[in-house]
Order: structure tokens, then sequence, then C-alpha cells
């Protein structure tokens, strides 16, 4: 039988909860966002100040200049994280099958409800209704018969919106999507697609699968499959995290400690970028390699403190790097792991300072 996925995602969740709970911000352009030591930058806009042009990952500085008028707070990430674990507890109310991708957005598998008398749609907007009636705080779904489509949907009308996709519409939807809108593509593949002049899904489909394949390894497959609004993969239920790593397969054998680092320098950004969102920390960085005759390395170090930053985590990946680096032998393979996690929003509250 076909699936029904709702994917469901807060709207604007850091400032419309500091909406919530200050009624002077409401109807303003609300910034929330850090400034540590290093580098301050805007974690989320209200709808308000995302009309400035203001968004999420901007330097604070950018945004203020684009935007001097608005009202700059700090994250309080236990009020976010207060407000997670009602809707969490709500998604679980109408089914076991919930996979959470951050506090604020999830994939539910609702098929078991639907029927003749009930669309997956009307379960979206009850349990949006629940969310609101608990929290104040309003959401957007997508709805659809696999993750990535409902994922695509739920951004199609924000804020508060609903959307459906399903087989009459899905291929126009797909062709007209820009290629970064695509779940999976990143910032790195994105680029590559524009260089190959794909800026659309509609382009994308114009491509063989062997062509991508070529052009993007594994992936290639998954893609040509994405043009055409075929996913199967299932949710991942099990959240219970006991590390989070990145790792990257080269398509060639490299040796160059320079090219090497900078791509233990990215993945040390998505090892972070990850962390962020789940508000942990680690104690233990993993640097694991994969010589060119595909035996793996691995070594890790416990840190002082736990981390979570990028710099800090690439400060031990990098000397784990040269620990275990043979100059003589090429690498197919490398991946950056923290460990031992724990909940760091008590540490956050203090590395972050007032605007
Ligand atoms: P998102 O769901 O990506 O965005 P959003 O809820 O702010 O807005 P939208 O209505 O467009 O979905 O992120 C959820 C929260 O995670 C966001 O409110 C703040 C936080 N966040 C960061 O701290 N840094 C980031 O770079 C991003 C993208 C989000």
């Amino acid at each position: 039988m076909e699936r029904r996925i709702i994917h469901i995602d807060m709207d604007a969740f850091y400032a419309q909860v500091e909406q919530r709970d200050n009624p002077s911000y409401r109807g303003k352009p609300v910034i929330v966002g850090g400034k540590s030591a290093s580098r301050g930058v805007v974690a989320t806009a209200s709808y308000e100040a995302r009309k400035f042009g203001v968004h999420s990952a901007m330097p604070t500085k950018q945004a203020y200049k684009l935007c001097p008028d608005g009202i700059y707070v700090r994250p309080r990430f236990d009020q976010y994280k207060a407000v997670s674990k009602q809707i969490m507890d709500i998604f679980l109310s109408y089914t076991e099958i919930v996979e959470p991708l951050s506090l604020d957005e999830a994939y539910l598998d609702i098929t078991h409800l639907v029927s003749r008398d009930r669309s997956a749609q009307s379960v979206a907007l009850d349990i949006q209704r629940d969310i609101f009636d608990a929290t104040r705080l309003t959401s957007s779904s997508g709805v659809s018969y696999n993750k990535y489509l409902a994922k695509i949907a739920s951004g199609m009308n924000k804020p508060a919106g609903t959307t459906v996709i399903h087989y009459d519409n899905v291929q126009d939807i797909l062709f007209r999507l820009d290629i970064g809108d695509f779940p999976g593509v990143g910032r790195v593949t994105e680029e590559k697609m524009k260089s190959l002049d794909i800026h659309t899904g509609e382009d994308l489909y114009q491509w063989s699968e062997a062509a991508l394949i070529e052009q993007f390894g594994k992936k290639g497959a998954s893609l040509h499959q994405k043009a055409r609004g075929i996913g199967t993969s299932e949710l991942k239920v099990e959240r219970v995290r006991k590390s989070i790593g990145k790792e990257t397969t080269f398509n060639y054998d490299i040796n160059e400690d320079e090219e090497i680092l900078k791509v233990i320098e990215e993945l040390c950004g998505k090892v972070s970028a990850r962390l962020e969102l789940q508000q942990f920390a680690g104690k233990v960085v993993t640097v694991k390699m994969k010589t060119a005759d595909y035996v793996s390395h691995t070594r890790q170090m416990m840190t002082n403190n736990p981390v979570f930053t990028e710099d800090e985590i690439y400060r031990y990946a990098y000397s784990l790097y040269h620990e275990l680096k043979d100059p003589d032998v090429p690498i197919r393979l490398i991946g950056v792991t923290v460990s031992q996690l724990s909940d760091r929003t008590y540490r956050n509250l203090t590395i972050y300072d007032f605007m």
C-alpha cells in the first residue's frame, strides 16, 4: 500500500517563540542570533525581518546593515526545547513512526490513519491545530507519498500552510523547483549542477541515469529518481544518537595534505551544523581514513571540554589527521565523527554575548 508521509516544520521557529513570549515583538522584524567571540550569525529571522533580506546563517553584522531597526535577541534554547518536546509528544500521539530532523521538524508516517473518511491532509491539519492549541505557534505541513516530496511540500506554503503533492501535480512541481531546493542537494552539489547548466528540476529530468552517475557517483541514481518523484527511503525512527559523523569518499586517491585538510574542514563544518541543530556537544573526536587499498584506520582523542564549533572540532581533527596519515600512502576516504554526546544548552548560554 502506498505510504502517506507528513513533514511538519514550525514557521520561523526561534523567532516565533520570541514573538509569542514578548507581545511587543509581534508584527516586527525579530532576528534571533548569537554573537560568539569569533563570529555572530543569524539563527533565524521573523517573516517581517526576511522582507529586509535577513536570513539564517547570515553574519549578524550584515543583518544589522539590512535591518537596523530590527529587534535583535539571543536564542533561548531551553524555551525552544520545551516547545520541541510538546510538538514531538503531539506527533507521537498520532503515530509511532516519527523521524525528528531537528528541534522543530519531523517526518511522520500516517499511512494507517488514512481512510475513505479521513484524508492525509486532514490528519496534517489536525496535527497543526493540536500544535497551535498547545503552543500558540504556527507550523506548516507537507503531505505526500514519500519523505522528500513531503519535505518539499511543507516549504511551499509557509507560514501556516499545508500542501499536498500527489501524482497529478508532482511532475509539474518538480520541474519548476530550483535545483538547490531538492532535499539532498547541498551547496557543493548545487554549484556543480549549475556549472552543468542544471538549474531546475526540469533540467535535471533531461539527464540520463548513466550521465548523472558519471558526474555525481552513487548519488546520481538517487537524483535521477528524485527528478521523477520516486523515493522509497524509510523513516528513521531510532533517534538515540550516540555520535554524529560525516565522511567523504574521493573519486580518486589523494595524497595532498592541503587538499585533504580542506575536505576535513568541510566535514567538521557539517558535523558542527548537525550538533548545532540538535544542541549537542561531544567529548570525543574521531578521524577515520581509508587508504587506497580500502584498509580503514581510525584514531580518536578525548577533548578537554565538549566540542561543537567547526573550529574546535577541526583543531582535534587536524592533529589526529597528522598522527594517522602516512605521507607516502594516498587515501580514498576521510571521515570525522564527534561522539560521547551531551546536551549543551547551558554551555551555550554562556558563550553567546548580548548583541
Ligand atoms: P528551519 O526550520 O530551517 O527554519 P525556520 O523555522 O527558522 O524558518 P522556516 O519557516 O523558513 O522553516 O530552522 C529551525 C530553527 O533552527 C530556526 O528557527 C533556528 C535554527 N537554525 C539555526 O540556528 N541556524 C541555521 O542556520 C538554521 C537554518 C536554523
